[in-house]
């Protein structure tokens, strides 16, 4: 791998509840919650590999403010009526903030350490303090893992590669409800000389990162 690993951030996106776990907002778009499974362990290699390496660790979570004033109607009629953001379900309101949907999964529980940045797009870098957070510790590459790999991770890599950052996307430590497209959005990634980055297993970047 030719990047520097010295100024890296492992970002982990929206690995929560509601897209994990059904009853959630996944679940609501009609989506089969198991296929995003696969993900679950190589982000905890990940995970393991930054907390062993002293690399900086954000993990974002998708939702809205429960008056839903961030909210687009556009966005909100995507699923059907009772099961749209804000809707009652199992695990809470749908995608509101603070709901037990809205948490991230217990398998990777960040520490007090660990900046959670809560975004209300697909994309991490709207609407947040992202930015200024990567370059307030002088990041210059970024390792994407979580979910799904072609709605909000290819979103970040799309926003980050724009904005100067080496972006390297861990395969198989992100997935998607639709596997088709998640080999689709690898392909995007690396085609025309790595157009938005560099594409790599867990098993790679854990090795390079023991190796920094
Ligand atoms: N986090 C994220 O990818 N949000 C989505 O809505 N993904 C879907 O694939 N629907």
């Amino acid at each position: 791998m030719s990047t520097t690993l010295d100024k890296v951030v492992l970002l982990i996106i929206d690995m929560q509840r509601d897209f994990l776990e059904t009853g959630g907002f996944g679940e609501a778009l009609g989506n089969d919650v198991d296929l995003l499974s696969s993900a679950i362990p190589n982000c905890e290699k990940l995970l393991s590999a930054a907390r062993a390496n002293q690399i900086l660790v954000v993990h974002t979570r998708e939702g809205h403010l429960p008056d839903l004033s961030d909210l687009p109607e556009t966005k909100r009629l995507k699923s059907p009526p009772g099961l749209q953001i804000g809707d009652p379900g199992p695990m809470g309101r749908i995608l509101i903030r603070d709901e037990p949907g809205h948490a991230l999964i217990d398998q990777l529980a960040p520490k007090a350490d660990e900046r959670v940045i809560d975004k209300p797009g697909k994309g991490a870098f709207y609407n947040t303090a992202l930015q200024e957070i990567l370059r307030s510790h002088s990041i210059t590459t970024i390792i994407f893992s979580g979910v799904t790999t072609e709605v909000c991770v290819s979103s970040t890599v799309r926003e980050a590669a724009d904005r100067g950052f080496e972006c390297i996307v861990v395969e198989d430590a992100c997935a998607s409800y639709l596997p088709a497209l998640h080999e689709a959005a690898l392909q995007m990634i690396t085609a025309q000389g790595g157009i938005f980055g560099q594409v790599i297993s867990t098993h790679s970047i854990v090795s390079a990162l023991k190796r920094r």
